[in-house]
């Protein structure tokens, strides 16, 4: 993989809901491109981008990965990342670099609740977005009715390439000299054009419909050709950070500019050790440079810096400005730091990750092994930052919260994979000042706690209780559980403890 100038460079991210085809369009791109001879299919477990030990195993993406497409002389970096809600943080991180949000849409499914949620994603991070609905060699696809509920649910902004009058009037939206030329019935030249709409989608105003099957192929070169073209060059994006003194900045993304080093993913591999992703958001790396890391305060050599495409690394010297790579052995730094000059401190703006709303009260299996699961779990923390481990100190029990089971049960299977510890889930005790209570944000499933029709089981009753009691009440405990259902438009419960306040 040769190093490429910042204008021949995209950063996109791949969100959308699970199953809908991201991992497989990037080996389709692979195989386009000849880095691949044969498209790899999750369920074989033989895909570039889900290469970790886990996904082979389940069939689905877990962690982020960066998997670039070399394209016509640009280099696509290329951010999979989990349509699983449980695994929601990846895209947030992925997002917090800046880059271009591709929405995955299943053409036999159309909008999903996965399409709602990175709908949000982007509205939240402020992301150009492009939609491809994808595996439209699917029998009963009614492809005109997916584009017009894409249309109907996120606005008229999001267009199909080929539809002539809405890209002409979404371009002429652009700048005032275009809509003068638009009301006078001229036809833009094909600069005009293209920058209109490299205008209308850097600004949110045009939001492209693509469509492919990536598993035959059909229409992928055409999605890599728009991509190309109009997702905005690295150049165009500023990045929001707070200086040494925590006054807010913009730092352009330039390759002669100071250097600043963003992490965005952090991965433990019990083998190869610890690997960080990292966005160059200005000035030009080169390996062997000292940095300083302004949270841990600790300078950071940056000894071994790869390019990366999948688990395949390639040593370079030099990466610039817009460039994606990974840095080998940072001792103290992890996922959302920032690493730059000491004598020019910045702090770039890291994803927020949403917080543990699941909690489950975890045992190592052998009593012996309570220490070695605690740093385990501290070594699985570093690479998902939205999973947490506490004590409860009136019950003693150790708790395991996250973003839901599937998350946890990752966890657990990875704790034992890397670091051979078995543990149990046991039920939670109930401090008598605590209770754990059911929540959703799902109308339904609240009308059934509310309810006489919730009260079959004493469980249910004390259920129902205990959330009407809740209601009323402020802890900032049950405030954050509401906050995390709000996030969470999913039918699915959660449980949280909370005190109960009389
Ligand atoms: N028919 C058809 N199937 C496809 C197409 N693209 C992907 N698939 C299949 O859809 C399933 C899911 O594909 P993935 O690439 O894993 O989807 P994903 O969006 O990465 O899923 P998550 O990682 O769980 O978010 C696999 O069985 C693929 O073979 C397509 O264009 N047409
Ligand atoms: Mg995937």
């Amino acid at each position: 993989m040769k190093g490429y100038s910042s204008d021949k460079i995209r950063n996109i991210v791949l969100l959308g809901h699970g199953s809908t085809g991201k991992t497989t369009f990037l080996e389709a791109g692979l195989l386009n491109t000849k880095v691949i001879s044969r498209l790899g299919k999750v369920e074989s477990g033989n895909t570039v981008s889900d290469y970790e030990k886990m996904e082979i195993e389940k069939g689905y993406t877990i962690n982020q990965t960066l998997v670039p497409v070399e394209y016509k002389g640009t280099k696509l970096n290329f951010i999979d990342t989990p349509g699983f809600f449980d695994f929601a943080g990846e895209a947030r991180a992925a997002l917090s670099t800046g880059a271009t949000a591709i929405i995955m849409v299943d053409a036999s499914s159309g909008i999903q609740v996965g399409t709602e949620k990175a709908w949000d994603l982007v509205k939240e991070y402020n992301s150009p977005t492009f939609f491809i609905i994808n595996k439209i060699d699917k029998e009963n696809v009614e492809l005109d009715e997916v584009i017009a509920a894409i249309q109907d649910k996120f606005g008229s902004a999001c267009v199909t390439l080929d539809d002539k009058d809405a890209l002409d009037e979404a371009v002429a939206a652009a700048d005032e000299e275009l809509m003068e030329k638009f009301f006078e019935g001229e036809a833009f030249t094909d600069e005009e054009f293209a920058h209109g709409l490299a205008t209308g989608i850097h600004n949110g105003d045009i939001m492209p419909i693509m469509t492919m099957s990536a598993l035959t192929g059909d229409g992928v070169d055409g999605v890599l050709d728009a991509l190309c073209k109009y997702v905005p060059k690295p150049e165009t994006v500023v990045t929001a950070a707070k200086d040494a003194d925590g006054n807010d900045i913009e730092i352009a993304c330039d390759p002669a500019g100071d250097l600043v080093v963003y992490i965005f993913k952090t991965l433990a591999d019990p083998f190869l050790g610890k690997i960080s992703y990292a966005k160059i958001v200005s000035g030009t790396l080169k390996s062997g440079t000292d940095l300083y890391n302004p949270r841990s305060e600790k300078s950071e050599k940056l000894g071994s810096v790869f390019f990366v495409r999948g688990k395949a690394q390639e040593m370079t010297d030099t990466v610039v400005a817009g460039d994606m790579v990974a840095l080998g052995k940072l001792q103290n730094t992890k996922t959302g730091d920032t690493l730059c000059a000491k004598n020019k401190q910045v702090e770039v703006k890291p994803a927020a990750f949403p917080t543990p709303c699941y909690f489950v009260a975890v045992e190592a299996a052998d009593k012996n092994e309570d220490e070695k699961m605690a740093q385990g779990l501290s070594r699985l923390m570093e690479e998902d930052p939205t999973f947490v481990l506490e004590r409860n100190a009136e019950t003693h029990q150790t708790l395991l919260g996250g973003q839901g089971d599937i998350q946890l049960g990752i966890i657990q299977a990875k704790l034992k994979d890397r670091y051979g510890v078995s543990v149990n889930v046991v039920p939670q005790k109930i401090a008598y000042r605590e209770t754990t209570v059911m929540f959703t944000s799902d109308s339904r499933h609240r009308q059934s706690l509310d309810s006489s029709s919730a009260k079959n089981s004493s469980a249910d009753r004390f259920l129902r209780t205990t959330f009407l009691q809740l209601r009323r009440d402020s802890s900032s405990a049950w405030k954050r559980a509401l906050s995390q259902a709000a996030r969470y438009r999913t039918s699915r419960l959660f449980s949280t403890t909370v005190p109960i306040t009389k």
